[in-house]
């Protein structure tokens, strides 16, 4: 009577270990997924998150795909997880961390690790550097997330668990969780309200009213502004500020190569990329004629700057981030970019537009353009082109898509796709890890399992991580992927060539069928005429229960011109001579 007692007065007062008590957190944020590789050290936290079934465990080959994967994910639903075993598995998964922190993705890592006995013990652990010393892993989670830490006790659990998980969605980076095996199924307190994770941080207002002001004045002060739309505006959740920020003041808006998609492209005042020699027709005259800039949430890096030779900066240039405005020689932080262009909206809700470089781009843009040009796909029994490529993929795009592009000739592709308004582009540009986009995919498509998912990768690339296109088929994910055998490296051949440029050829089409085995319904196909890529594409469209992998075979010099001129001015810059 008195056992019968005490059990139900605990399980009504502790109902919650520390592993249903993450899997609650993970899903009061939206997470209706976690990526996983099992391994001794998570498997009861495994089964423990596998008590929830509102955040479905998903698996993966490995655990770099797996970070990759639940990167792709937190692109499609605003964060993710992924879960994995100490050392030999979150080593692995440490790199796909360092790329959802370039990329602004709060990609929380969860990592099984020793039991709390061995910590300080002398015991010498497997998967381990064969050390007694078990902190090194959470000391490199430090330096590559907003927040780590290492729970070795249930009792401090739920606001370790909260801190990471707050801190990763309020920065957009990724955070580190790491759970004594012994001690995920432990019992621990009950979750409190969500609102203490999710909650937003307001504004200074002081510092807001002075910050709009400032802009306001730096733009007053010029004739033809231009706003430049950067890759951080989807972290800064400023998307739909800026279209109202470009609504009101009427000049140009042209997005960063990172951020295409960002900004909708039927905008009247939408001109393309800018991209230094790489931007769409037009795009570089109309920002070397205009006076000044705004610059919402960009990254200029070397890539981005073309090797520093198209680098907005200096006096004429407005830098509106995240959750800092740096305008005129002042700075002020602490502000959301969404209530700084909201600001300015009302600002000039009843000023005259600032339309001249609109007027200008009509004047100088001519409408004769190659993109124009390339979209006219002819079906035909002549040798595959990559332009041919180009135009089967805009064939397919719809408000429904998104297109993910590789490291590679595929983001000089895909800046040139018209997308209408509801397309994504998907890119890892500051992180620029090959292979990434194959599980990224596959992360994005389980999130977003009603949308069109295409992905345009290389083939260099693809040998990373193709064993993730298997869970595209174990989850039947209809998933088009043209897979672009250019005979090797070919960004690398325009910035510098050698033998290392050189690939062992695949049958890639056959390893999509491989990964079959008795019961995919993947489809891989080879094509090396434009007519067969057209019979592929509607392959392709026809299967719905699985992936299916166009092989593209066209010649290792058929690039697009953005990147032989872009490759050119990054080698320049990689060529600088030491400073004497
Ligand atoms: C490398 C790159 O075949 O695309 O269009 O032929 O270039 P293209 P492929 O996928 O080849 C990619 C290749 C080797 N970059 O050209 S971009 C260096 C590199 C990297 N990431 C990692 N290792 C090496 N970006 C993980
Ligand atoms: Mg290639």
């Amino acid at each position: 009577m008195i056992e019968g007692f005490f059990v139900r007065s605990r399980s009504m007062h502790m109902s919650y270990t520390v592993g249903t008590y993450l899997a609650e957190r993970l899903s009061q944020i939206g997470l209706k997924h976690h990526f996983a590789v099992a391994g001794d050290y998570n498997l009861v936290l495994l089964d423990q998150l596998l008590k929830n079934p509102s955040c479905e465990q998903v698996y993966c080959c490995n655990e770099l795909n797996c970070g990759f994967a639940a990167e792709g994910y937190a692109r499609a639903n605003g964060a993710a997880a992924a879960v994995v075993t100490f050392n030999v598995g979150a080593f692995s998964a440490l790199n796909a961390v360092g790329g959802a922190n370039a990329e602004n993705l709060p990609v929380i890592l969860i990592s099984g690790s020793p039991n709390s006995n061995d910590y300080g013990s002398g015991h010498i652990l497997h998967h381990t550097i064969g050390i007694p010393d078990y902190d090194y892993q959470l000391e490199i989670a430090k330096k590559l997330t907003c927040a780590a830490v290492s729970i070795t006790s249930a009792h401090d659990a739920p606001e370790k668990i909260d801190h990471v998980i707050r801190t990763a969605l309020r920065e957009k980076k990724p955070g580190y969780i790491e759970i004594a095996c012994n001690v995920a199924g432990q019992p621990c307190a009950v979750p409190g309200p969500i609102s203490a994770v999710i909650g937003h941080v307001s504004s200074d207002p002081a510092t807001l009213q002075a910050a709009i002001a400032a802009v306001a004045a730096f733009v007053d002060a010029h004739e033809k502004p231009a706003v430049l739309i950067g890759s951080k505006t989807r972290a800064s959740e400023a998307e739909a500020a800026s279209i109202k920020f470009a609504d009101a003041l009427g000049c140009v808006v042209a997005t960063m190569g990172a951020a295409k998609s960002f900004f909708p492209e039927d905008h009247p005042s939408y001109v393309g990329t800018f991209w230094g020699s790489a931007s769409s027709p037009g795009v570089r005259e109309i920002f070397d004629w205009t006076d000044s800039i705004i610059a919402i949430a960009p990254i200029f890096n070397d890539y981005s700057t073309e090797g520093w030779t198209a680098w907005p900066k200096g006096p004429n240039v407005a830098l509106l981030d995240k959750d800092v405005v740096k305008v005129s020689d002042r700075s002020f932080d602490n502000i959301a970019l969404s209530d700084v262009l909201e600001g300015l909206v009302a600002y000039y809700a009843e000023k005259p537009k600032k339309d001249a470089t609109v007027v200008e781009f009509g004047r100088i843009h001519s409408t004769s353009d190659r993109i124009d040009a390339d979209i006219a796909y002819e079906v035909a029994e002549t040798k595959l082109t990559r332009a041919d490529i180009q135009s089967a993929v805009q064939g397919l795009v719809t408000p429904e898509t998104t297109i993910f592009a590789e490291t590679g000739d595929s983001w000089f592709n895909v800046m040139r796709m018209k997308l209408p308004r509801g397309a994504r582009v998907e890119l890892e540009m500051q992180w620029g890890h090959i292979g990434w986009s194959v599980p990224a995919t596959f992360g994005y498509a389980v999130g977003s399992p009603e949308r069109r998912h295409i992905l345009m990768v290389g083939d260099g690339s693809f040998q990373l991580t193709a064993q993730e296109v298997a869970q595209m088929t174990r989850r039947k994910l209809p998933v088009i992927i043209f897979l672009i055998n250019n005979a090797g490296y070919t960004i690398e051949v325009e910035i510098h060539d050698g033998p290392y440029n050189n690939i062992k050829n695949w049958d890639y089409a056959a390893v999509v069928e491989a990964f079959n085995a008795q019961d995919g319904k993947g489809r891989g196909l080879r094509v090396t005429t434009s007519a067969e890529l057209a019979e592929a594409v509607n392959v392709a469209v026809a299967n719905t229960e699985g992936p299916t992998l166009i092989e593209c075979v066209i010649p290792r010099d058929d690039c697009t011109s953005e990147l032989i001129s872009w490759g050119r001015h990054v080698a320049s810059a990689n060529a600088r001579p030491p400073a004497q």
